[in-house]
């Protein structure tokens, strides 16, 4: 390879202080950091700035591979993916650096010998939470397993200075604590203050003829923004790639006419400043459904123009002729949130490119693929034309050309109707009109997926239906994975050490290889080692709940838990008229012998979803009476764990016995935890949704606990007019419980507490939660029997490991890299640095 530096330049050897891994080294390194870096002697630094010297000794051995992979591509000029989205839920980088440099062991060894301890180190770390959940997460996820696969990429998102709220709960209902991540700094960031994009907002267009006859358009903004970007080296595993995650923070520009306008009003440019940065300053917390606000739509255009204008700058580098710009990226669209990319990308290659209509059009169409995370129809984005027109006029302008040319396609296609025409419109035209941004994405990319088989099945028989007549060779399924990196070596060492002791490590990039494990379900010594590392795994959640909430938990009870955004198609409701009626049941029996069962539930409400948190308040009411009766004690626990992020995922994963998927049928997309679950040992109750259809599939019908109605069940019994009430009225243990809670057992006395969720329940419930109870009872009560027959039990949860191949985001890459992307490996050799 030759070298991008020029013959006759110095050359400077990195030092080894800044690459090697020996034990001396390490340790020097990390002073010598906690000196220059963090300005501090041994005998007065806080655990942060040794958090901090230690991180920096990590990052320099980052960027040493992240160089060589940086001057590979430019060398190379790799197709390359762009992974556009506007969450990244990284979780720490610390523990997962360290994995997948492999020197986990020595930097322990180094930590001790300075009199330090490697687990309160890691602790320190303030997690990134630049998402909500699944989809930030999953995001993430592939960032993993595109650099361990050696896959030119790029992740592009938007640098938040506040990420997801930090949740407390205060007499059991949720609080929103704003999370100051950067308030200590971040180490893993390269703040790249020179590359910077301008991004224009509001104002007017005009059009002229320009000399040569062409029809020309500009945009004359209101005010404009700068794109400033940080970049965080993302490490394969094992290998030399460090790709890019490039995340943009909005700072204020003062241009020439901007001063002008504002002479004599200095609080007033400053306070304009400061609107312009508010762009990053805060992920917005609505999971799905989303917040139809002005600024979220500003943080899309941002990071979309950002990103588009970076890539187009880093093409023009190499190659003059931008109507080839599709051959080398590609782009990924993290649900419809960057669709704005596809009028964005029009505007950059014929306004200020001037490229002609058709060949931008051919460009734009060959570089975007479209993923859809849901069939919620209320999540489906759409933005008020008024407010495009005030924002991103010429935008506008774009779509209403884009819409009419295919349109024009369209009537071909359905010559004198015009519903199909109404449905497949970009703008919305039933009532207040809007731009329909699944549309937009449909239309602007050669390929669109869903993310499980029967998601991507209900997608084309449903949402995009239309689309899918139109265009049924653009449609695929990429069923998501998540990385057994962080979510089995990272999380669960234990578990780690036993698998690899007797199938080795290969499995850890190649997750099919767990297969090997299958025949050990029927060895009695593996599967009482198995048993073993799941209940060190319980002792340890149990130390961190009792610390966190002060209850104290058995770890030998069934740890049957559910963690995710509380939701109600989710249903967590459910799960707590579960735990009711086991309550009931004891209340009525005192002596009856049941599995001793501790109920584990995490995740955060959106701050403006008043039924999901009044859900959280019944999870923590019923705990609170169910965790003190006495005639109770030993049998049930429930505990509310605040705060539910990756970090905390790390530790509740590998500490379940029972992973809990019980969205109604047809309405989780996919799921990943599901996923994590499983890998860890956890057997699933679930519906067949999502993805869980698929690991059923995987592991067996034997080895997972299935209840509710299918798919076509629910909407068979919507359609007949669904009535909550016959369920109730034949089902006395259901009224029982229902009436339990509007009695105001558990709120104190008070009956009106929980009314609004009650009365969901008795006159509409829209999730089917009163159809589905029986069958989830009876579920439950197999679940509690098999969980009796220990060493069944263990075959179980062993054959779930093994069978969970499918399910690592490396196999979801390497189905987009084939069927999508046409995206080849990039071998990186490391070259020392610069020589
Ligand atoms: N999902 Br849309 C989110 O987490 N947030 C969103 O705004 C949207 C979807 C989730 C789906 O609910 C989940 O089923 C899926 O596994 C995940 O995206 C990743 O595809």
């Amino acid at each position: 390879m030759t070298s991008l530096i020029p013959e006759g330049c110095p050359i400077v050897a990195v030092e080894d202080d800044r690459t090697g891994t020996s034990l001396e080294t390490l340790k020097r390194a990390i002073m010598d950091n906690l000196f220059y870096l963090q300005a501090r002697f041994p005998s007065v630094a806080s655990r942060n700035d040794f958090y901090m010297a230690l991180s920096y000794t990590v990052r320099d051995r980052l960027l040493q591979r992240w160089i060589s992979t940086a001057e590979t591509y430019l060398q190379q000029g790799s197709r390359t993916v762009c992974y556009f989205s506007a969450e990244f839920l990284l979780g720490p980088h610390l523990g997962n650096n360290l994995i997948n440099l492999g020197i986990r062991q020595e930097v322990e060894e180094a930590v001790n010998e300075l009199g330090l301890d490697i687990e309160e180190l890691l602790n320190q770390e303030e997690e990134p939470g630049l998402g909500n959940g699944g989809l930030g997460r999953l995001a993430a996820c592939y960032l993993d397993s595109m650099a361990t696969l050696e896959i030119p990429s790029f992740g592009y998102g938007i640098r938040y200075e506040f990420g997801i709220f930090d949740q407390e709960i205060r007499d059991g209902w949720q609080v929103e604590v704003t999370d100051r991540w950067l308030r200590y700094g971040n180490p893993w960031e390269i703040p790249r203050p020179e590359v910077r994009m301008p991004v224009k907002f509001g104002g007017h267009t005009r059009s002229y003829t320009d000399s040569d006859g062409h029809y020309r358009v500009i945009w004359d903004a209101h005010h404009v923004v700068e794109g400033v970007a940080y970049d965080t080296p993302i490490l394969g595993y094992r290998v030399n790639t460090a790709n890019t995650l490039r995340l943009w923070r909005a700072e204020a520009v003062e241009s020439f006419d901007f001063q002008a306008f504002n002479t004599g009003n200095y609080y007033g440019a400053v306070r304009d400043k400061i609107t312009s940065e508010n762009i990053t300053k805060v992920l917005y917390p609505n999971d799905e459904p989303l917040q139809g606000k002005e600024l979220r739509l500003s943080q899309q255009y941002f990071f979309s123009s950002s990103s588009l204008q970076d890539m187009i700058r880093i093409y023009l580098q190499h190659n003059p002729d931008l109507s080839k710009f599709h051959q080398k990226f590609t782009v990924q669209l993290n649900d419809t949130h960057p669709a704005i990319s596809v009028a964005e990308l029009m505007r950059l290659l014929v306004d200020d490119h001037h490229l002609d209509w058709n060949t931008a059009w051919n460009v734009t169409q060959h570089t975007f693929a479209y993923t859809n995370h849901t069939l919620l129809p209320e999540a489906l984005e759409k933005w008020p034309i008024a407010l495009f027109q005030y924002l991103l006029p010429r935008h506008l302008e774009i779509i209403f050309e884009i819409n009419q040319r295919f349109l024009d396609q369209v009537r071909l296609h359905y010559p004198g109707q015009s519903d199909p025409l109404a449905r497949l419109s970009i703008i919305d035209e039933s009532g207040e009109r809007y731009v329909r941004m699944a549309n937009l994405a449909c239309v602007g990319s050669y390929a669109i997926n869903g993310v499980a088989a029967l998601h991507t099945e209900l997608l084309k028989a449903t949402v995009l239906h239309d689309f899918y007549q139109l265009y049924p060779e653009r449609f695929s399924n990429k069923t998501n994975g998540v990385t057994p990196r962080r979510w089995v070596v990272l999380s669960n060492p234990g578990l780690t050490g036993l698998i690899s002791e007797q199938i080795g490590d290969g499995w850890i990039k190649d997750l099919d290889q767990l297969g090997q494990l299958e025949p050990l379900a029927n060895d009695h010594h593996f599967r009482a080692c198995w048993g073993k590392t799941k209940h060190d795994n319980k002792v340890a959640l149990a130390e961190h709940i009792q610390a966190k909430t002060g209850i104290i938990v058995d770890p030998n009870s069934l740890f049957d838990i559910q963690v995710k955004r509380i939701h109600e198609y989710k249903r967590q409701h459910l799960n707590v008229l579960h735990i009711i009626t086991l309550y009931q049941q004891i209340k009525d029996n005192p002596h009856l012998d049941i599995t001793p069962r501790t109920f584990i539930f995490g995740g955060k409400a959106a701050p403006g979803y008043f039924t999901a948190k009044l859900m959280i308040k019944l999870i923590t009411a019923v705990g609170d009476v169910v965790n003190r009766d006495p005639d109770v004690a030993g049998r049930l626990k429930v505990v509310f764990l605040p705060d539910y992020n990756v970090t905390f995922g790390q530790r509740v994963y590998p500490a379940a016995d029972l992973s809990e998927q019980i969205s109604t049928a047809g309405l989780e997309a996919s799921g990943t935890g599901n996923m994590k679950f499983s890998m860890n040992g956890a057997l699933t109750i679930g519906t067949l949704d999502g993805a869980n259809v698929e690991i059923r599939e995987e592991v067996g019908a034997e080895n997972f606990f299935l209840f509710g109605l299918t798919t076509p069940e629910v909407q068979a019994l919507g359609a007949k007019g669904y009535q909550p009430w016959d369920y109730i009225q034949s089902n006395p243990q259901l009224k029982r419980v229902l009436d339990l809670i509007a009695s105001g057992h558990f709120s104190h006395g008070d009956t009106n507490l929980f009314q609004p969720l009650l009365s969901g329940l008795w006159n509409q419930d829209k999730y089917y939660l009163m159809a589905d109870y029986q069958s989830y009872i009876d579920c439950q009560q197999q679940v509690s029997q098999a969980y009796q027959n220990r060493e069944q039990w263990l075959a179980m949860s062993i054959l779930n490991t093994a069978r969970m191949g499918k399910f690592s985001s490396d196999r979801s890459i390497q189905d987009y890299c084939r069927d999508i992307w046409h995206v080849s490996p990039v071998i990186i050799k490391l070259n020392g640095g610069y020589q």
